[in-house]
């Protein structure tokens, strides 16, 4: 099964921070969609990575390796982290030729491990254009401990809207392992995710708790519930869904969110609909 129509499939950019599991998400998504007959094209935009578990089109090691630019600069892991990110990114077009062309019912981009790398280097915003050809979205992942707390829970929300103002591009938010959960309080995220006031009463109950100066704490929460109200009124955030690339859970909706948007792939959308019914 392949494009029909000869355009560059939908790309998918997985974003979030360090160790939320963008890498593993390729790997199941690819897997996942393999049993299916659909044609995932993965691409690793990490020139960090150590290893990569799925099958990629395109690696952007073979361009750019991070021992090399750490000993030819004479940079740090750090550093280098932030040049070759930099090196990736200017030679957009390059990777881009590499990529087009390709048939596939969906491309999925796996990138860098800190989120900063990938969206707050303007070069980024340049390779997210010239790769996503304005059929691109993005897969936020919130790690699962940090989604934990109230504020940890609402520091997603905020960073993922930062990503999403930053990148201009279609976001869904996943709770990612989140087999690693107690179903309580997976349950407890997720409500926090689709009612505004119980996340408000949870982050103001925590903030009186740990507050450190008296009435801080309340100022904090009001001041981010301030945002998260402005966000869902621009009906920015369209909620959180539960993913487990552990489990291989969630795929389905990953899968969902960018046929909302791009629609296509008309024929295979049948044959999901059969095989996801099937599954339940
Ligand atoms: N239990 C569980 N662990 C996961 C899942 N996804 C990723 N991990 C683990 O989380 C760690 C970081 O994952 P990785 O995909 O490398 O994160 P990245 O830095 O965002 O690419 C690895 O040890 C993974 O095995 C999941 O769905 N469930
Ligand atoms: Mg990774």
């Amino acid at each position: 099964m392949t494009a029909q129509d000869g355009t560059t499939p939908p790309v998918l950019f997985v974003v979030g921070t360090a160790g939320a599991g963008k890498s593993s998400l390729v790997t199941s998504f690819q897997r996942w969609a393999r049993f299916l007959d659909i044609d995932v094209l993965a691409v690793n935009l990490d020139p960090g990575a150590e290893r990569v578990h799925y099958d990629p089109e395109f690696d952007v090691r073979d361009l750019i390796s991070l021992s090399e630019v750490m000993d030819e600069y004479d940079l740090g892991p750090n550093g280098a982290q932030i040049l070759a990110a930099d090196l990736v990114a200017s030679q957009a077009e390059e990777v881009f030729e590499q990529i087009e062309g390709l048939s596939g019912d969906i491309m999925i981009v796996d990138t860098p491990g800190q989120v900063e790398l990938f969206a707050f280097r303007e070069a980024s915003s340049h390779l997210v254009h010239v790769l996503g050809q304005g059929r691109a979205c993005l897969i936020f992942l919130f790690d699962p401990l940090l989604s934990s707390t109230p504020s940890g829970f609402v520091s997603q929300m905020l960073l993922s809207s930062i990503v999403h103002f930053r990148l201009g591009l279609p976001t869904a938010n996943f709770l990612s392992k989140s087999d690693l959960l107690e179903p309580e309080k997976l349950d407890k995220i997720l409500e926090w995710g689709d009612n505004l006031d119980v996340l408000e009463a949870a982050l103001y109950e925590e903030s009186a708790q740990h507050t450190l100066y008296e009435g801080a704490g309340g100022q904090r929460a009001e001041f981010a519930i301030g945002q998260l109200r402005m966000m869902q009124h621009a009906a920015i955030q369209p909620g959180l869904i539960p993913l487990s690339s552990e489990m291989e859970e969630g795929q389905a909706d990953v899968l969902s969110f960018a046929q909302n948007i791009f629609g296509g792939m008309s024929d295979a959308r049948d044959g999901f609909a059969g095989d996801i019914e099937h599954e339940k």
